[in-house]
C-alpha cells in the first residue's frame, strides 16, 4: 500500500490506496513510516518526495477500518500515540528536506500530514480540508500546531471549526503551502525540485530543519544560543568548505551532502 521509487540523490514515496483516496490503515501506516525510515537513515538520499496514488492525496484515517460498537469507545490517542505521532516527528526531525506533493483532496490527518512537510507543493486542483469536526473530532498529525504558524490563529481556529475546504489557490495566498502548479506538471515540478536539491549541502538542511523545529518553543536568547550551536556545527561540514572554495573561486560548488 506503499510504494517506494529510488532515484538518484532522492527517494519517492506513493501513499497507494488510490480507490480509498490514500486513507491510513494500520498496514499503510507501518509500510509508511518503514519507507521514511529507511529513506531518512539512507546516506544517497538527500530528499524525499511524498504523494499519493490516483485523485486524493489522502482522506485521513481510514473511517471504516474499525467497527464502532455500541458501549465499547475505542482509545483514538492510542491510535495517534502508536503511528500518527512518530510519523510526524519522524517527518519533521529527518535529516534531509521532505516534500509534499499534494496531487488531490487532503483531507484531516491526510491535510496536516502535507503540512508537516518541509515544503508543499500543491495540484492546481487538490484541496485541503480540515475534516476533524465533521466527525467530532480535533485535529491531530500536529495540525493544531503547525496551522496557526502558517496560516495564523484567526484562519486556523476558522477552519478547524468550519471544516470548509480550501483550495490549492487560496492555500497558496495565505501562505499555507509553497506553490501551486497545474496537475499534470505536479510530480515532475516537485522531482525536479528534490533532485536539485540533492545536489545541495544537506548538513545545513538538517540543522536549519533543528533550528526551525525549536523556534516555536524558544525565546529570542535560547533560540541565538541554539543558533550559534548548530552554525557551530555547519562551520564545521565538508559542505562549508566546499562552499566558501566555490565561492572563492567563482566556481559552482560540488556539495557531498556531509
Ligand atoms: C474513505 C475515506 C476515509 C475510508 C474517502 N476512510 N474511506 C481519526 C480517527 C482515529 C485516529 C486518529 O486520527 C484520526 C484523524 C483523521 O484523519 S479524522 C478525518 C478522517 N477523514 C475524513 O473524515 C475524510 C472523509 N472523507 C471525505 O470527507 C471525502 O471522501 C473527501 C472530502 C476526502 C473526498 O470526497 P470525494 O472526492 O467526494 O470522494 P468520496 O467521498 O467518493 O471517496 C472515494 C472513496 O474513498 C469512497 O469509497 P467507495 O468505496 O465508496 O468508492 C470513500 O468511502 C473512500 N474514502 N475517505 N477517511
Amino acid at each position: 500500500v506503499v510504494l517506494v521509487r529510488r532515484e538518484p540523490g532522492y527517494v519517492v514515496i506513493t501513499l497507494n490506496r488510490p480507490d480509498k483516496l490514500n486513507a491510513f490503515t494500520v498496514p499503510l501506516h507501518r509500510e509508511l513510516k518503514a519507507a521514511f525510515d529507511s529513506a531518512a537513515a539512507d546516506p544517497d538520499c538527500r530528499a524525499i518526495a511524498l504523494t499519493g496514488a490516483g485523485r486524493g492525496f489522502c482522506a485521513g484515517q481510514d473511517l471504516k477500518e474499525r467497527k464502532l460498537e455500541p458501549g465499547k469507545a475505542p482509545d483514538l490517542g492510542l491510535s495517534l500515540e502508536t503511528y500518527y505521532n512518530p510519523l510526524i516527528m519522524a517527518i519533521r526531525s529527518a535529516p534531509k528536506p521532505v516534500l509534499a506533493a499534494v496531487n488531490g483532496v487532503a483531507a484531516g490527518a491526510g491535510a496536516n500530514l502535507a503540512l508537516a512537510c518541509d515544503i508543499v507543493i500543491a495540484a492546481r486542483s487538490a484541496r485541503f480540508i480540515q475534516s476533524f469536526s465533521r466527525i467530532g473530532l480535533v485535529p491531530d498529525a500536529g495540525g493544531s500546531f503547525t496551522l496557526p504558524r502558517l496560516i495564523g490563529e484567526a484562519r486556523a481556529r476558522a477552519l478547524a471549526i468550519l471544516a470548509e475546504p480550501v483550495s490549492a489557490g487560496q492555500a497558496l495566498d495565505w501562505g499555507m503551502i509553497w506553490d501551486v502548479v497545474d496537475d499534470d506538471v505536479l510530480l515532475s515540478t516537485v522531482e525536479t525540485m528534490a533532485a536539485d536539491l540533492a545536489q545541495r549541502p544537506t548538513q545545513s538542511f538538517a540543522l536549519m530543519k533543528q533550528a526551525f523545529n525549536a523556534s516555536a518553543g524558544n525565546d529570542l536568547a535560547a533560540q541565538l544560543r541554539l543558533e550559534a550551536e548548530l552554525q557551530r556545527q555547519a562551520g564545521q561540514t565538508e559542505d562549508y568548505m566546499i562552499g566558501v572554495e566555490a565561492f572563492k573561486a567563482g566556481t559552482k560548488p560540488q556539495f557531498k551532502g556531509r
